[in-house]
């Protein structure tokens, strides 16, 4: 069946036998190929019937299909002609693993952080009626994702806006892990009636027994039911009615028939509707059945056991979470605060240990900074990790409610610089560069596990607002760091590793272990090269840098981030206000774009980040500036 679908017209056409022959053809693809490549899996198994009847009823692109978070669009992706293309997704130069409007006309609108949606699909809705047009515009958004603020605000909006758009909300009771929360709760009590299903079958089962005119009543109480429903149905969701939608459902997600039936009676409905839509996250594998927070985002694994390919090792998220656990054990007032991503950020262990100071506020990263804010106030010391690229949802948090009044919460920026397969919309490029023009933030950057767990240590001491910003995955080793030594932490101070009267190489995090080599590598070249673990972003060493500049004449500076307002505009700040002349800066950052897909070494070798082509940059560095007399290294 597979082979012979492409494009949404192929779907439109299929019996319905044969769309549940596709079904099951989509979900071995699917398992298949993020068996073999990673990705999201569990939901993608989840929307295979509801992607195949949005395609069979809606006529896209005319018609705007968004999906929130959009990990959940791989299906999507399949019957809107990258089936082929699938097998390169998340990879460099293949698909995104999101909605890209470039990638294709039928993806409606970039997604990747949650909740945005129900906005943007009230604004294309908006925009349609000012053009006039016709064309339908439907949110797919899921249970965890509602949770958010934004798509609170917009569902606000939306039901007060009369507007022709519909809703729908893919309930799996999942977020990333086990959905929680007062609107799960609502949810929950909408699930139990299940009175669009029941409704059906009573009339089925009611006339069509009936020999001849049976199947023909059927149908005209089906149709009227249509009508009726809405009638029926006051006061199943009071909760959406009251806000200004018409509730449709709840009805089985993996019935393909029923999805349909319910998606051609929303299209009779004027005004917002809310259809909602009960499904299985990881539907048709059991092991995802089972484990569905396991089989969110996957490695490559094997599909008979279920198995990682590679077996995980320790990385900063662990890290942190472990440390958390030792700290929190000697200091109760320790909290720790989570937006959905409790193992994302190692909070699992933390959660099983201290469940009463653990605290899952669902997708709203937002609330969770300002929750954390009212905490520190009350002499609670908050911890909050979440990834640096959706630390970007609680900038105003950040500033008003936690830097503006000095207090001491813990800002654990997860994931920040390149994080690879999730692309743009996941790459942690701007913290360093959003979170420096703050007041009042301490920000640090530790270049190795050891460094990350002595900074959290003296985060707490400082009593004051701490970001600290580790990357994803394990740390880079380096043979001119020992182990488990470290020079103490104090406020503003970095660390000289290495010295040297020719250049100076100035970096921060994780970039710290690749400067030493690269150090060694110019030393193969008779160049004397100081590293300076900048180890504070904010306030920078002016002391350390500077005196090395001075004698160097010759400073590199290289960070996991942007190359405005990190690291690199800091130096070249200082070099300026202190009046420094004759220096040659070499900055090695991220440019001014978003960064797309690929592995964290295909990326690096690109934007030549990666030990060799920093040496090489470096090198030809010094051969033109020799030409210019700029320098004399
Ligand atoms: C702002 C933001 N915070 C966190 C995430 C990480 N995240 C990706 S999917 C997801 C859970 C989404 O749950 P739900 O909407 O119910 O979709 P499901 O995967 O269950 O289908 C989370 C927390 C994100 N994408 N955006």
């Amino acid at each position: 069946m597979l082979e012979k679908i492409n494009f949404p017209n192929d779907v439109k056409n299929l019996t319905k036998k044969e769309k549940i022959e596709l079904a099951q053809e989509i979900r071995e693809y699917i398992l298949d190929v993020v068996s073999k490549n990673g990705g999201h899996l569990a939901s993608n198994l989840g929307v295979v019937e509801l992607t195949i009847a949005l395609h069979s009823i809606y006529n896209t692109p005319e018609d705007k299909i968004i999906w929130d978070v959009g990990h959940q669009s791989y299906v999507h992706k399949i019957l809107t002609g990258r089936k082929k293309e699938l097998e390169n997704m998340r990879k460099f130069g293949g698909i995104a693993g999101f909605p890209k409007t470039k990638e294709s006309k039928y993806d409606a609108f970039n997604t990747g952080h949650s909740s945005t949606s129900i906005s943007a699909g009230l604004g294309m809705a908006r925009a349609r009626d000012l053009k006039g047009k016709k064309n339908s515009v439907v949110a797919v958004i899921g249970d965890g994702a509602l949770t958010g603020g934004m798509a609170l605000e917009a569902l606000n909006d939306v039901g007060f806006s009369k507007c022709n758009m519909t809703v729908i909300l893919n309930d799996n009771e999942m977020s990333i892990s086990q959905n929680k929360g007062g609107l799960n709760n609502l949810l929950g009590h909408l699930r139990t009636k299940r009175l669009y299903t029941r409704t059906n079958n009573l009339v089925k089962r009611g006339f069509s027994k009936i020999p001849k005119i049976g199947p023909k009543i059927v149908k005209r109480i089906q149709s009227l039911k249509m009508s009726m429903k809405q009638l029926l149905l006051k006061g199943n969701g009071m909760f959406f009615e009251d806000i200004g939608f018409t509730y449709l459902g709840p009805v089985d997600g993996h019935n393909i028939t029923k999805l349909e039936s319910i998606l051609r009676l929303s299209q009779k409905i004027e005004g917002p509707v809310l259809i909602h839509v009960l499904t299985k996250k990881g539907k048709g594998y059991s092991i995802a059945e089972e484990n569905p927070d396991k089989f969110h985002a996957t490695s490559p694994f094997n599909i008979e056991t279920g198995l990682a390919k590679t077996e995980k090792g320790k990385d900063f998220s662990s890290v942190f979470g472990d440390k958390l656990v030792k700290l929190a054990k000697k200091e109760d007032k320790i909290v720790a605060i989570t937006a959905s991503m409790k193992d994302g950020t190692g909070l699992r262990e933390f959660q099983k240990q201290f469940p009463k100071r653990f605290f899952d506020v669902g997708i709203a990263e937002q609330h969770a900074l300002t929750m954390a804010a009212g905490m520190a106030q009350e002499g609670m010391i908050p911890f909050v990790p979440i990834y640096s690229s959706f630390y970007q949802r609680a900038y105003d948090q950040v500033i008003h409610d936690i830097a503006m009044q000095n207090l001491p919460v813990i800002m654990c920026v997860d994931r920040a610089g390149i994080v690879g397969a999730d692309g743009e919309t996941h790459q942690g490029m701007l913290d360093m560069a959003f979170f420096r023009l703050v007041p009042n933030l301490v920000i640090m950057a530790p270049k190795n596990f050891r460094e990350l767990e002595d900074m959290l240590e003296f985060a707490i001491k400082l009593k004051r607002p701490v970001v600290i910003r580790y990357p994803r995955g394990e740390e880079e080793k380096d043979q001119d760091i020992k182990e488990n030594t470290n020079s103490k932490i104090e406020l503003g101070k970095a660390e000289v590793l290495k010295s040297g009267t020719d250049i100076t190489i100035v970096a921060i995090g994780k970039m710290v272990p690749r400067a030493l080599k690269v150090a060694r590598e110019l030393a193969k070249k008779k160049k004397s090269v100081e590293v300076i673990n900048a180890r504070f972003l904010k306030p920078l060493d002016d002391n350390i840098i500077m005196k090395s500049i001075k004698r160097t004449k010759y400073v590199v500076t290289i960070e996991d981030g942007t190359k405005i307002n990190g690291l690199a505009t800091a130096v070249k700040e200082l070099i300026v206000d202190k009046n420094i002349r004759s220096v040659r800066v070499k900055t090695f950052a991220y440019p001014d774009e978003y960064i797309r897909h690929g592995t964290v070494t295909e990326l690096e070798n690109l934007y030549n980040m990666s030990t060799k082509k920093i040496v090489e940059e470096i090198e030809k560095d010094i051969v033109s500036s020799k030409k210019n007399k700029i320098i004399k290294v």
